[in-house]
């Protein structure tokens, strides 16, 4: 960051020391994970200058935009319906739930049993370095899994202002019903705080611009499955990460930028990994920034990750909404079809989910599937034990790893990874 952003920190009620010392482990993190590998697409620049200034310039946008009067929406779910945010005017962004911090901190309130993601953004908040929560009018939680529901409980208690939205564990019709009245009063209370109305034209202009987004990442996502591959699978996670925060607009023109340029590679037969290199394909919990580690270790090993199957990839852009509606109650009836067929292992029965895995594997050539589940996540490791045994069943061999933020078993992981591997080779020999 060339600009010194302390002052703008600091009047967010950053704890500036935490805050540095946080920022000083992400910019090691960064350059070794991303900056060292090799032969990256040019168009990755704008994905590392968007990292770079992850907590500077693009909180100084979010500053600017309160300013102007916009409000400032910040979420952990994929389930928060962003077209409703940008129909009124306001910025959708993710909250930092990536990373160990405040841990001691964190399990005062919650127990030690709970999983990295909820942990994290608790540290996060209780030590004061999110500057997105700091910059967020309204901070919106979900009834997703237990840890989640009874989380927000207590998080409550520590950000200014909580819309828990109440999500249906089913797709019933009953279960539809709570969806879309859900979203009704989400809707009321962004109106409340931002002073606007919902309307036909600006719903419209909210759902092109969130499903333009989905369409480049879409696109982007059928690009890796060219053999060799055209992007690492953690650039292709990065670019999914940095959806959550980035202008939506200027975020969709840098993803098709990119896109071009990944196609002229695969017209020249040209891959960041050799020809034939293992192909894994990563499915499970959500990886937000900057939890890379999974990644880093398989493509370290010589393999390359050509997709996730997680809401920051795949299950949170699969679908567009329909675009048809013509007026806000059938607008907001697209919505929910669109948001229902999320399929996050709360969901029970949850059988899309594999059927997705199962044509992803098809669609990128993966050899292999790395089931990533984070500990203490009940739905996601129960759901893993079907998956892999459906999977194995068809032919694919599958991991099951279940890991958390710590370092301490990356030698343990890549040890694991190293023999399933060759497993991949073996199958393939
Ligand atoms: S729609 S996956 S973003 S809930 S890892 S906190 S499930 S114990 S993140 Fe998720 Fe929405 Fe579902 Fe997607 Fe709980 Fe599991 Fe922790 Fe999790």
């Amino acid at each position: 960051m060339s600009t010194d952003y302390h002052p703008m920190w600091q009047q967010l009620g950053l704890d500036l020391e935490a805050h540095d010392a946080l920022l000083g482990a992400l910019g090691a993190m960064y350059q070794r994970t991303f900056l060292a590998q090799p032969d990256r697409p040019e168009a990755m620049k704008y994905f590392d200058f968007v990292m770079s200034e992850v907590h500077g310039l693009r909180i100084q946008e979010l500053v600017e935009a309160k300013r102007q009067g916009r409000r400032v929406v910040g979420s952990f779910c994929t389930f928060v319906p962003e077209e409703i945010v940008l129909a009124l005017d306001g910025v959708a962004v993710g909250l930092c739930a990536g990373a160990e911090f405040a841990t001691a901190e964190a399990e005062k309130y919650l127990p030690r049993t709970t999983c990295a993601l909820i942990k994290g953004f608790f540290g996060f908040a209780l030590a004061r370095v999110c500057p997105y929560l700091a910059a967020s009018d309204l901070v919106v939680g979900e009834n997703t899994c237990d840890g989640k529901k009874k989380g927000y409980e207590t998080f409550r208690t520590l950000v200014p202002h909580l819309h828990v939205l109440d999500l249906p564990q089913t797709t019933s019709a009953e279960a539809r019903a709570l969806l879309r009245a859900e979203y009704a009063r989400f809707a009321a209370v962004l109106e409340q705080l931002t002073g606007r109305a919902l309307t036909v034209e600006n719903l419209r202009s909210g759902i092109a611009t969130a499903n333009a987004k989905r369409a480049a990442l879409q696109r982007l996502a059928r690009l890796r499955g060219a053999e060799p591959a055209p992007l690492s699978g953690l650039d292709g996670l990065l670019v999914n990460q940095i959806s959550f925060y980035d202008d939506p607009a200027r975020f969709t023109g840098a993803v098709h930028v990119l896109a071009d340029e990944l196609e002229q590679r695969i017209a020249r037969g040209r891959g960041v990994a050799p020809k034939g290199a293992p192909r894994v394909l990563v499915s499970g919990c959500p990886m937000a920034v900057p939890n890379w580690k999974l990644p880093a270790v398989i493509e370290g090993a010589g393999a390359v990750v050509v997709g996730e199957e997680s809401c920051v990839g795949e299950r949170g852009l699969r679908n567009l909404v329909a675009d048809g509606g013509r007026n806000v109650d059938e607008m907001l009836d697209a919505l929910v079809d669109r948001y229902l067929a999320i399929d996050c292992a709360v969901f029970t029965p949850n059988e899309s989910r594999v059927e997705h895995v199962l044509e992803m594997v098809r669609r990128t050539g993966a050899h292999g599937v790395i089931h990533h589940g984070l500990q203490f996540c009940t739905p996601y490791q129960v759901e893993a034990g079907p998956v892999e045994r459906r999977l194995e069943r068809e032919g694919v061999p599958t991991l099951r790893m279940d890991t958390d933020y710590g370092q301490d078993d990356v030698g343990q992981i890549r040890t694991r990874v190293e023999a399933f591997l060759e497993r991949l080779r073996d199958g393939r020999g």
